[in-house]
């Protein structure tokens, strides 16, 4: 079944200049990119195109926990072009998207009522940012505006994720695009107080007070929204305190703030629950989703609200637009039908339950890391861990790169930021796989001396 696009090429094959590629050092890509380029996957192995499989650490970007391949998921996405390929966005819907909103509420934590879809997390977010302020206009409290993120968040790259956010080098160099009247929680990890620790660290829960902290600066009227990752996955999988993101919750309820939990990473299992709100028994106003929605196959992202938000909006003449915000793409037909049957495909195969299997054995073989060369930390929670190496001076970057290289040479497609080692593995693992994938960082970290 494999066509000629998934013949190993040569070379002179691929021509790569015109391509400017997303959060990637192009020119020294460019150099060599064959051992870089894809050409096919299936189940958790991607093959390049000289002809090497790769395991799939971190699942794609974190977005394919089910397998490439699927069958399932590629038959629902081809039935789907013939049936009804695209639908207009605006005064019209078709069937699926419907369902599919129903049974995204059903997934998530009780007290979720409607989904606002786009496309990708980025458009997630900033979706999640325009309700937040939106609803207290809607509500009579419009000096409500200012968002509050935290250091090290990543929440896109829209001009509101990127505001919010809390990674210098996604801000430095478009500050002047940046949305006013944002903060920033400081961020919860601390090398001194929490290194190696399994699941959540018990250090930590007192930085959710810097939140009044931000209320008695800047007064609780005119702030709209915190916004903060359940757990920090591009940060380098920063895991939340325990009882961090309950007072986050107590401190915005006491003041009537909005608590947006971006889960593009964390939702539909990537914590062994539907979403991080169920992991850390918190349940916010909104929740942002993406990625494995759709496992990866067609982008899809969107917005959970509490029935409250929704209905401060609905609103005014029954024949006026509500909410003047969506996209051409907002709950694609060929993304419903692909989403479908990813959770179908999640229910069948029991993959929340299977995560929370694998997490132990994640865990355990992770940190045996401790004490190899230039190893500083090591976190994990649900099927999320990362190992992070200390700089080589005056290079930062170089070592995690020389890990990721040797990496790829030894079968493995891990995930670099920075020095952080970030793996994510998909559902579909097995035990074996997952040492193996741990026993090869090993070998690649000590050739990264
Ligand atoms: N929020 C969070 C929490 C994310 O992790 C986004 C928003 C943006 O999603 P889109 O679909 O617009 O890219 C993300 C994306 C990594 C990595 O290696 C993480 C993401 C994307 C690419 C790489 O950690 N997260």
């Amino acid at each position: 079944m494999k066509n000629e696009s998934t013949v190993p090429q040569r070379a002179s094959a691929i021509k790569t200049e015109a391509y400017w590629m997303p959060f990637t050092h192009n020119r020294y890509f460019k150099r060599n990119p064959l051992s870089r380029t894809l050409v096919c996957a299936e189940g958790a192995y991607y093959t390049t195109a000289e002809g090497k499989r790769l395991f799939d650490c971190l699942s794609g970007l974190w977005c394919c926990p089910l397998g490439h391949a699927h069958p399932k998921i590629a038959e629902a996405v081809a039935k789907q072009v013939r049936e009804l390929d695209y639908s207009p966005a605006f005064q019209m819907g078709h069937p699926k998207i419907f369902s599919l909103a129903e049974r995204i509420v059903e997934l998530a934590p009780a007290g979720m009522g409607h989904v606002f879809f786009g496309n990708s997390g980025s458009e997630a977010v900033d979706t999640a940012l325009k309700i937040a302020v939106g609803y207290h206009r809607m509500r009579g409290e419009a000096s409500r505006t200012r968002l509050i993120g935290r250091e090290r968040g990543y929440h896109g790259v829209g001009l509101g994720g990127i505001s919010v956010g809390g990674i210098a080098p996604n801000r430095k160099m478009f500050a002047p695009l940046l949305v006013q009247g944002v903060d920033h929680l400081p961020h919860t990890h601390s090398a001194a107080e929490m290194a190696f620790s399994r699941g959540q660290p018990k250090w930590g829960v007192h930085l959710a007070e810097e939140l009044e902290r931000l209320v008695a600066l800047h007064d609780a009227s005119t702030i709209a929204a915190v916004i903060v990752e359940p757990m920090q996955g591009s940060g380098g999988v920063i895991v939340p305190p325990a009882g961090y993101l309950e007072r986050l919750r107590q401190i915005c309820d006491r003041h009537g703030i909005l608590l947006v939990f971006d889960e593009v990473i964390t939702g539909f299992g990537r914590l062994g629950e539907p979403f991080g709100a169920q992991r850390f028994g918190v349940t916010p106003d909104m929740i942002a989703f993406a990625k494995i929605v759709t496992n990866g196959v067609i982008p899809m992202g969107g917005v959970i609200v509490k029935p409250a938000i929704y209905d401060a909006f609905m609103t005014g003449p029954e024949t006026a637009v509500e909410l003047f915000h969506g996209y051409t793409y907002s709950g694609h037909p060929v993304a419903a039908a692909a989403a479908h049957a990813a959770l179908d495909a999640i229910a069948e195969e029991g993959s929340f339950k299977r995560a929370r299997e694998l997490e132990p054995v994640l865990e355990q073989a992770v940190h045996s890391l401790k004490g190899e060369p230039g190893v500083v930390d090591i976190r994990n929670i649900g099927l999320a861990a990362a190992v992070e190496l200390e700089p080589i001076q005056g290079k930062p970057g170089a070592r995690a790169l020389k890990v990721f290289e040797r990496g790829m040479e030894e079968g493995m497609l891990y995930r670099f930021t920075g020095d952080t080692i970030a793996m994510a593995p998909p559902f579909i693992s097995t035990e074996p796989e997952i040492e193996t994938m741990i026993e090869k960082l090993r070998v690649a970290i000590r050739a990264a001396r």
